[in-house]
């Protein structure tokens, strides 16, 4: 298996929701049959090399199980975990599948369907504690509208903000190991999605109450839906220290969610993506990820139970592959060169110098001091420097 710049080995996780989809969407019957709750899908992303899964309460059991049709599948499931060394390493709440999230969830006017969908939400971080998992993700699924007229904008802002802090509370008084990672997305299935990309995810965290175990989960296609770059994205949780987890898949640019194979949408990016989380910044000072490669990705409709395991297979063989060229792209001279020229490692100094204040610099230098017509035809060479990440992406 691959291993980030420190040596520490990359693990993948996936989506139970993943490999078990369907295949229905809006236009279409389901082409497959769906998972019946039998984890069977965990013993077979044991033996294409994954080391943990994900799962929504949903995807264990139904919002409706009783409490001992519950715990029967959670007994289930632990034997499979105990059974195959896979672990649950996230669990993502499930506050939009059933139809009375069908207004939204967490930002539902229905007080009622707020309150049902903050219990549903604190006994599925019960059951993320007692399986171990140590992240909890809040996806903004159903959290939006179609009509701007639907709901008072400020006050859905300050009962989404108000359920975040809420289930953060009640981790802190459980004294559970777990954060909680906002996963944004701009629209699909909601019109219009609160919290829609990074940026705005990034704001609300720094309003919260207990926005220190609080963070994100980006996903690849999410971003790339709003036309946004996603490793520059992923560079500014790092950089605040947000990045608690992610989501990779492919996304072909700003249309409906694809949800396709890692690697299979915007590849070129996937190559800087994974460049980024292995090898963190390149002058060193943004360590690298140390989570899970999560993958949360739909296996094509049109595939065979065949194409299903297929395409689990293709996250992991893409994200190896990645990994070595980017591996190799570092390590080569000629990036190494190309790094200089560029002067890549000055933008890790700081503008002013040590112990200069800001009004000595005001008083001390000249705006005529800087020769800018030479310094204007400067050359950094980033078209080579990118000719040679492609060098090395097409090997
Ligand atoms: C969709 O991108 C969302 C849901 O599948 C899940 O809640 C979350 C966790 O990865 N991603
Ligand atoms: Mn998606
Ligand atoms: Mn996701």
């Amino acid at each position: 298996m691959a291993k980030d710049k420190n040596g520490n080995e990359v693990k993948y996780s996936f989506g139970l929701w993943t490999v078990n989809w369907a295949g229905g969407d809006p236009f279409g019957a389901p082409t497959r049959p769906w998972n019946d709750y039998n984890f069977d899908s965990i013993r077979k992303l044991k033996e294409i090399g994954a080391h943990a899964f994900t799962f929504h309460d949903d995807d264990a059991f139904p919002p409706t199980a009783t409490d001992a049709e519950r715990s029967e599948a959670i007994a289930k499931l632990k034997k499979v975990i105990n059974e195959t060394g896979i672990v649950c390493e996230m669990t993502p709440f499930n506050g939009f599948s059933h139809p009375v999230f069908k207004e939204g969830g967490f930002i539902s006017s229905n007080r009622e369907v707020r309150r049902y969908g903050l219990i549903k939400t604190l006994r599925h971080v019960d059951l993320a504690a007692e399986l171990g998992a140590t992240t909890f993700v809040l996806w903004n699924g159903r959290e939006g509208a179609e009509y701007d007229n639907s709901k008072d904008l400020g006050d859905a802002h300050a009962r989404y903000a108000e359920a975040i802090d809420t289930v953060a509370d009640y981790i802190k008084a459980k004294g559970y190991d777990i954060r909680i990672a906002l996963e944004p997305k701009p629209n699909e299935p909601r019109g219009d999605m609160l919290l829609p990309t990074i940026g705005h995810a990034l704001a609300v965290i720094d309003s919260l109450d207990n926005s220190d175990i609080v963070g994100l989960n980006p996903e690849v296609g999410h971003e790339q839906m709003a036309n946004l770059n996603f490793t520059h994205g992923i560079a500014l949780a790092m950089y605040l220290g947000k990045l608690f987890h992610i989501d990779l898949n492919g996304q072909n640019g700003a249309k409906f969610d694809q949800d396709l194979v890692f690697g299979h949408g915007d590849l070129k990016e996937a190559f800087f993506l994974v460049d980024l989380l292995n090898n963190g910044g390149i002058n060193g000072n943004l360590q690298p990820y140390t989570g899970y490669r999560h993958f949360d990705y739909k296996p094509s409709r049109t595939e065979s139970d065949a194409g299903v395991w297929e395409s689990a297979r293709a996250n992991i063989e893409i994200y190896e592959t990645l990994s070595k060229k980017a591996e190799n792209y570092r390590k080569d001279p000629k990036t190494i060169e190309l790094f200089k020229r560029a002067k890549i490692d000055q933008l890790g100094q700081p503008t002013l110098a040590a112990g200069e204040s800001v009004v000595d610099f005001r008083n001390s230098v000249s705006q005529y001091d800087f020769d800018i017509d030479t310094i204007g035809k400067e050359d950094y060479g980033l078209v080579e420097l990118h000719q040679q990440a492609i060098r090395h992406i097409l090997g």
